[in-house]
């Protein structure tokens, strides 16, 4: 496989996935047409698309089967005056390969010849050459083999054989040259026989074939004296089918065109883009709700139990509205499908859970994060040995005023000791209280960010993971048809 059919089989490929991808989402008849036309590109593919046809045609007697045995070298053509099989098309091919598009010609099996391949390497600019020799142009309409209809949409180079004497003839003209002035770009004519015109007679004969030629409209085409008996003209015939071999096939560039046109059609079926599915873009969702479950009450009446000391009643969590979970996630909805096209927004609409069921995993996701009340042991702790501190300063300063010899006599000593250990005391029950009050505001944020985290999970379940399966599907059929060529 070279370049051009490894690239136009990619092509295909890529259509082909782009219309499974999308098979859910078409009208049914677009999807059959795009079935269709895409099995047709593959069969026209299956004909081989590194072949080069290149088919001599015109006049009896013109010389086409005797220039067909001068370029390959072959005999595997019938020429002279004899012409048993004149009828029947021949082909020699260069190279493995063409078999599908000699069936296709419709070329028989004793009327095929083989010369070189890749393996002995001989004439490698020749490599998947197919050379046609057809029935004379007069009988091709007749010929039960090779139809002009199905010739022309997979011929490289049509070479029109004219010898001296015929090449003004009406018949030709008006049946085949002025048919095919679209595809002059591939088409040469051979004025063969040349020997047989005397030298001084030969510039004005090319000049009047080309006066002819243009007359028809296919003014420009190269015009190349020949002699197949004498083998003339042959090297640049050669060089013609060369540069012929050396572009890309028609068959190829028709399957890149027909692949290309396929997937424009579809084209409106996908939009330019579609939404990122993230943690990031369903947080604020799972804010919203967990704000709509009251989560914001519970956590304010937790940071509020941090400011008193008394029992406090810790608000609960509440079943959000149906309505208001409607709501949300019909926004969410939108955000992620409406640039969609409507079947691919439908998609996604269908993929997430329903309103009734998210209201219940958003009610199960809240409970599953208790409500506890804040700690408040370390508090607690503080205000007792608060307590023991002003209790000792106390009993420093009475135990000295007895005279107790425990721990100072000094009297101006023990009132310093005694109001440093109260000041102490009444400091640590300070604190205390701020302990307390930072402890319950760090529990609370711890509230409300398990319970969001519960709710993004809930979120990413039923909204964003089926979703997201819709949205890759559609980035693959849209990536699948911009590599088609759409
Ligand atoms: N003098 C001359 N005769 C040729 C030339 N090419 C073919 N012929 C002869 O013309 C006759 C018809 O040739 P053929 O190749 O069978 O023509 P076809 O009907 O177009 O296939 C044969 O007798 C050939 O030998 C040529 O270049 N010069
Ligand atoms: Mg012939």
């Amino acid at each position: 496989m070279n370049d051009v059919s490894a690239e136009v089989e990619a092509r295909r490929e890529a259509l082909e996935s782009a219309i499974e991808q999308s098979a859910g989402y078409l009208e049914p008849f677009r999807l059959a047409r795009a079935t269709d036309d895409l099995r047709a590109v593959k069969h026209r593919m299956e004909l081989g698309m590194d072949l080069t046809v290149v088919a001599l045609v015109g006049g009896t007697g013109s010389g086409k089967s005797t220039m067909a045995n001068a370029i390959s070298g072959l005999d595997f053509t019938d020429s002279g005056e004899l012409r048993p099989t004149t009828e029947r098309a021949a082909a020699c091919a260069w190279g493995d390969g063409a078999e599908p598009m000699l069936d296709f010609l419709g070329v028989d099996d004793d009327r095929r010849f083989r010369k070189g391949s890749i393996l002995t390497d001989e004439e490698p600019e020749f490599e998947g050459l197919v050379l046609l020799d057809l029935p004379d142009h007069d009988s091709i309409r007749v010929s039960h083999s090779v139809q002009v209809s199905q010739l022309m949409p997979v011929v490289d180079l049509l070479m029109w054989v004219l010898d001296p004497q015929k090449y003004a003839d009406q018949r030709l003209h008006a049946d085949y040259l002025q048919g095919l002035a679209r595809r002059k770009d591939s088409m040469i004519v051979v004025l063969n026989q040349i020997d047989t015109v005397p030298f001084d007679q030969r510039d004005r004969i090319v000049e009047d074939v080309k006066k002819v030629l243009a007359d028809d409209g296919l003014d420009g085409i190269p015009v190349i004296t020949a002699s197949a008996l004498d083998h003339q003209g042959i090297d640049e015939i050669k060089i013609h089918i060369a540069s012929a071999v050396s572009r890309d096939s028609i068959n190829a560039v028709t399957a890149r065109a027909e692949i290309a046109a396929i997937a424009g059609r579809l084209q409106d079926s996908v939009a330019d883009s579609e939404a990122e599915i993230s943690d990031e873009s369903l947080q604020p969702v799972a804010q919203q709700l967990a704000r709509a479950a009251g989560i914001g009450a519970v956590g304010s009446s937790m940071r509020a139990s941090g400011e008193s000391w008394r029992e406090f009643a810790l608000a609960k969590p509440e079943q959000p509205a149906t309505s208001t979970v409607t709501a949300i996630r019909g926004t969410w909805l939108d955000s992620v499908a409406s640039d969609l096209p409507p079947a691919w927004a439908k998609g996604v609409h269908d993929s997430v859970v329903g309103p009734e069921k998210l209201r219940r995993d958003i009610a199960d996701a809240v409970a599953a994060v208790p409500v506890t009340k804040p700690s408040s042991t370390n508090s607690l702790i503080l205000v007792w040995l608060g307590a023991l501190l002003i209790l000792a300063g106390i009993g420093t300063r009475v135990a000295a005023a007895f005279g107790s010899p425990i721990l100072f006599s000094d009297s101006a000593a023990s009132w310093i000791v005694a109001g440093v250990v109260i000041l102490a005391g009444v400091w640590a029950i300070f604190m205390a209280r701020s302990v307390r009050k930072s402890a319950a505001a760090r529990a609370a944020d711890r509230y409300e960010q398990a319970v969001e985290r519960e709710i993004l999970q809930a979120l990413r379940t039923d909204l964003g993971e089926p979703a997201q399966i819709v949205l890759t599907q559609h980035r693959r059929t849209r990536q699948a048809l911009a590599k088609a060529g759409a």
